[in-house]
């Protein structure tokens, strides 16, 4: 079968560029995969346990049921809350890293971090029931983490994030007994549901989904966001670039790569000091380039503007430039073949994170403790690499965009409000007159089964065109972000008029990056902001948003959607979930939970038709609201990307 590669001309170049050195790239291994097991993409197998591995054939000439007597229905289900309790796990043990890190900096065992935000330190402190009242800084701090990593473990009760979600879908979740206790409780329930006859209901096992998936949405990930803020700093509109052209053939690069960013920030803060600025220069570099890919390269783009290398299909090709120097991981994300990749060039990797080890790979474990010493030592290790870097080999492509990132639930007050009127309500208002039809998420990652970020870009220029304001993060907002639609002046080129106007009225683009694939959390506490301004009703299932993960592969992808439509959000896939071998399950994800929790899934691989089917979700909203029309028809888009490239 004739794979499709990428809409990005500078994965095209390097990846050609792969091909004539014989250098295996995650396209090669995903069209030696091809077909995809069918059971596997069906979600009818079941390696549980040793009466297996069992398969329910889908065409019902074969086994009907497992060797203990599961129907496809179950088997579907119990794989599903696998994927979903391994997904909220790894967003909350990332949350659950940065809060231990905001108990060694209160307890002053670190090394390079402060409260860069005293304010939302305070905030999360009250809403904690932790006392501010003439405390010091570190000592709040040290209650609060303790409180914050103490519920992690909560037997009973509710998460205390919960409280920003509206009344009714608290008690919506009250009622169908879905409301979270504590992560690891939920988490560890749903994988003892899924032992051998232990839960054999398809319908309890999706409201297992939902439960499991809020601690990470209204739990793990919304500590992640919270704590990075206040470690890290709140992130306001700043300008940067993406794309491979951002390496520099003249300076030492240094690639950032994974999500938890406690040492990535600091290896970006310290690789401005003078001193290590003039080891390069002493080694005939002319400075210190640091970029990112994947979503730790949003955490440092959104605070501190540092320019992203490439998402999540990019990595491999960042080494085969030839021109990085060092490449630090920390966790997730991360291909286990780049040490192959890294061994045809000079490119050395670092592993940072005990928990994610890769043989043969020098690790320098990370500690925050001596966070600056150890960045200090990274970097003096980039400096020494540079020396052995092959200029004959280096193949930059020229490709990199301009962008402005940044955008959080609490800067949109001064963004859509003016700085003088910080409220939501000119938001609100143009969704009410009808400048705005509403608002989607397009996140998650890229996937090489798809014409890579081609399906991003164009699920949201369609969106765009009928205006709809877009909200990003993760691998999608970089592949947006490659493409143009980044930046203010994409509005006047993609937004419908009303869309437009506003954009023009304000100077922000419209598409806003939010950050990190954790950060989706904010998406939810614009939600509520929306909803507390008032005039779009009273749950998040009033409000005409949506979600999309066009090209979603990880199973934090999945975990996100569930939170997403466990509040209440309808959330497209690129494609499917792996429950089409079940039509029970299928029907009840896609139809019958939209009674039940006022969302649901839907699935299209073609991205235009996914935007018409958000957009059509969005009007729907609209009319429960009895909103007017809206002011302008849709733009006409001469072109549409075709997806078959
Ligand atoms: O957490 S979007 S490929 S990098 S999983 Fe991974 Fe997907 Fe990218 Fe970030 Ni999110």
């Amino acid at each position: 079968m004739e794979r499709k590669i990428s809409a990005d001309l500078a994965t095209q170049e390097t990846l050609k560029l792969a091909r004539e050195e014989n250098i295996q790239t995650i396209w090669d291994r995903s069209a030696l995969q091809d077909p995809h097991c069918g059971f596997g993409m069906l979600g009818v197998c079941c390696k549980n346990c040793n009466l297996g591995p069992c398969r329910i054939d889908p065409f019902g000439e074969g086994a009907e049921f497992g060797a203990c007597g599961a129907d496809k229905d179950v088997i579907a289900a119990r794989n599903l809350l696998r994927h979903t309790a391994a997904g909220s796990a790894c967003h909350s043990d990332h949350g659950r890293d940065l809060t231990l890190a905001l108990l060694a900096l209160a307890q002053g065992k670190t090394q390079g971090y402060s409260i860069k935000a005293e304010e939302k330190l305070k905030d999360l402190a009250r809403e904690f029931s932790v006392s501010i009242d003439n405390r010091p800084l570190n000592v709040i701090a040290e209650d609060l983490a303790k409180k914050m990593l103490a519920e992690y473990g909560q037997q009973e009760g509710e998460l205390v994030f919960v409280k920003r979600a509206p009344k009714k879908r608290r008690e919506l979740w009250r009622k169908l007994g879905i409301m979270p206790r504590g992560v690891d409780r939920e988490i560890t329930e749903a994988l003892s549901r899924t032992n051998i006859g232990v839960d054999n209901d398809y319908h309890s096992l999706t409201m297992s989904m939902m439960k499991t998936a809020l601690t990470d949405g209204w739990g793990g990930s919304m500590a992640a966001t919270e704590i990075s803020d206040i470690l890290f700093g709140l992130p306001e509109p700043i300008r940067s670039q993406a794309n491979l052209g951002v390496l520099k053939e003249d300076e030492v690069n240094i690639i950032l790569h994974g999500h938890v960013p406690l040492l990535s920030d600091v290896v970006a803060e310290t690789a401005m000091d003078e001193k290590l600025i003039a080891k390069a220069k002493a080694k005939g570099a002319k400075g210190i380039n640091i970029a990112g890919v994947c979503c730790t390269a949003n955490e440092v783009l959104v605070r501190k503007g540092i320019p992203v290398a490439g998402n999540f299909l990019q990595q491999e090709l960042a080494i085969i430039t030839g021109a990085v120097d060092l490449m630090i991981v920390d966790l997730q994300c991360i291909m286990p073949s780049l040490p192959r990749v890294a061994s045809c060039f000079h490119t050395k990797i670092v592993s940072t994170h005990d928990k994610a080890r890769f043989p043969g790979v020098e690790h320098v474990e990370f500690k925050e403790e001596n966070a600056v010493d150890t960045a200090k030592r990274l970097i003096e290790s980039a400096i020494e690499n540079y020396l052995k870097r092959d200029k004959s080999r280096v193949h930059i492509p020229k490709q990199k965009t301009d962008m402005v990132v940044g955008f959080t639930a609490e800067g949109v007050f001064h963004h859509l409000g003016g700085k003088f009127r910080s409220s939501y309500r000119p938001l609100n208002n143009a969704i009410i007159e009808g400048r705005i039809r509403g608002i989607v998420a397009v996140v998650g990652c890229d996937n090489p089964k798809n014409l890579s970020g081609g399906s991003h870009i164009a699920m949201v220029k369609e969106l765009l065109a009928h205006d709809i304001l877009v909200v990003q993060t993760g691998c999608s907002a970089i592949a947006c972000g490659k493409a143009g639609l980044l930046q203010p002046e994409a509005a006047l080129e993609y937004a419908g008029l009303g869309l437009r106007e506003v954009c023009a009225a304000v100077g922000i683009p419209p598409v806003l990056h939010s950050g990190a694939c954790v950060d989706n959390s904010r998406i939810l506490i614009e939600c509520c902001n929306i909803l507390n301004e008032g005039g779009l009703g009273e749950d998040f299932s009033d409000l005409p948003v949506a979600g999309a993960a066009p090209e979603w592969m990880s199973e934090k992808a999945i975990a996100i959607g569930w939170y997403a439509i466990a509040s209440g959000i309808m959330v497209l896939f690129g494609s499917p979930l792996p429950v089409l071998g079940s039509e029970n399950l299928t029907r009840f994800l896609t139809k019958e939970l939209f009674d039940i929790v006022g969302a649901g899934w839907a699935f299209e691989e073609d991205p235009v038709k996914g935007a018409q089917l958000l957009i059509s979700h969005v009007n729907t909203k609209r009319e429960k609201l009895k909103l007017g029309p809206m002011l302008h028809a849709p733009l006409i888009r001469k072109e549409r990307m075709a997806v078959t490239a």
